[in-house]
């Protein structure tokens, strides 16, 4: 039991980077992860390998920075950057930050995996940015509860806003969400502007729903005790944001007892 207490606690200072950032050998934790020393990853809102340099350029620049440059993404690489998917950078060059190497990425590399400068400006790649004013938003909360709210709340929330909340309670614990207003641009998909919820520590797997428009969601309650949120708004329409408490609960509660009467 010490021993599992020493084990965890060292997970929480450590970041968690060591403790479950890992899946398939690839580093995979977007709240960490996104965003380290200025710099972050972007891909087009229409999905993965969707800009050219033109484009990946206009992208940074519209969020008030530029393309990262190398050194910058090996700044951010030092720090734990890591993302699997190759993105402009700076004078046209194509590459991505490997923390960690990984059969599923970066050739067992570790190091900015450098495509080079590419002769083809119309190629169709990610970007990645360096802004070191970009608004930040979102958070890694780990309290037993927690109210929070978009961005600016109860003001309407900004344009062009990408935020993750990460939530992480106790091993064992689930975390039960419950919203108390909801209100975010409506759309049939929720294209524009959402709210997603993933039962997982990052946004790649667990997707549990999307949410928009003035209905509250249902209330939520995870498998596991972590959960990512992930709240994005386009360029226009804004609306009155949402806000949301978090409990946990502690699903193996009899389970343990039950345990420690046979021990
Ligand atoms: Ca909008």
């Amino acid at each position: 039991m010490r021993l599992f207490s020493f084990t965890l606690a060292s997970c929480l200072f450590l970041q968690d980077v060591r403790c479950w950032g890992y899946k398939d050998g690839v580093l995979h934790n977007s709240i960490w992860l996104e965003q380290a020393a200025g710099v972050y990853h972007r891909e087009s809102r229409k999905g993965r390998y969707q800009l050219t340099y033109k484009e990946a350029k206009a992208v940074c620049k519209y969020e008030g920075g530029s393309l990262a440059t190398y050194d910058q993404l090996e700044a951010a690489r030092q720090i734990g950057f890591h993302v699997c998917a190759a993105g402009w950078f700076d004078r046209g060059r194509v590459g991505y930050p490997i923390v960690k190497a990984g059969s599923n990425c970066g050739f067992g590399k570790v190091g900015i995996i450098d495509y080079g400068y590419r002769v083809n400006k119309s190629e169709k790649w990610d970007v990645y940015c360096y802004n070191p004013k970009a608004k930040e938003c979102g958070g890694v909360h780990t309290d037993q509860q927690k109210l929070f709210s978009s961005p600016g709340y109860p003001e309407e929330y900004q344009d062009e806003q990408i935020c993750y909340w990460h939530i992480r309670v106790r091993f064992g614990q689930k975390i039960h969400l419950h919203f108390l207003d909801f209100d975010i641009e409506d759309d049939t998909s929720c294209l524009s502007d959402y709210l997603e919820i993933y039962d997982s520590y990052d946004d790649v797997s667990g997707f549990a729903g999307r949410y928009c428009g003035d209905e509250l969601p249902e209330d939520f309650i995870s498998t596991g005790n972590v959960m990512t949120l992930k709240f994005l708004s386009d360029s226009s329409v804004t609306a009155g944001g949402f806000q949301l408490q978090y409990f946990t609960i502690n699903s193996d509660f009899q389970a343990i007892n039950d345990t420690n009467s046979f021990t």
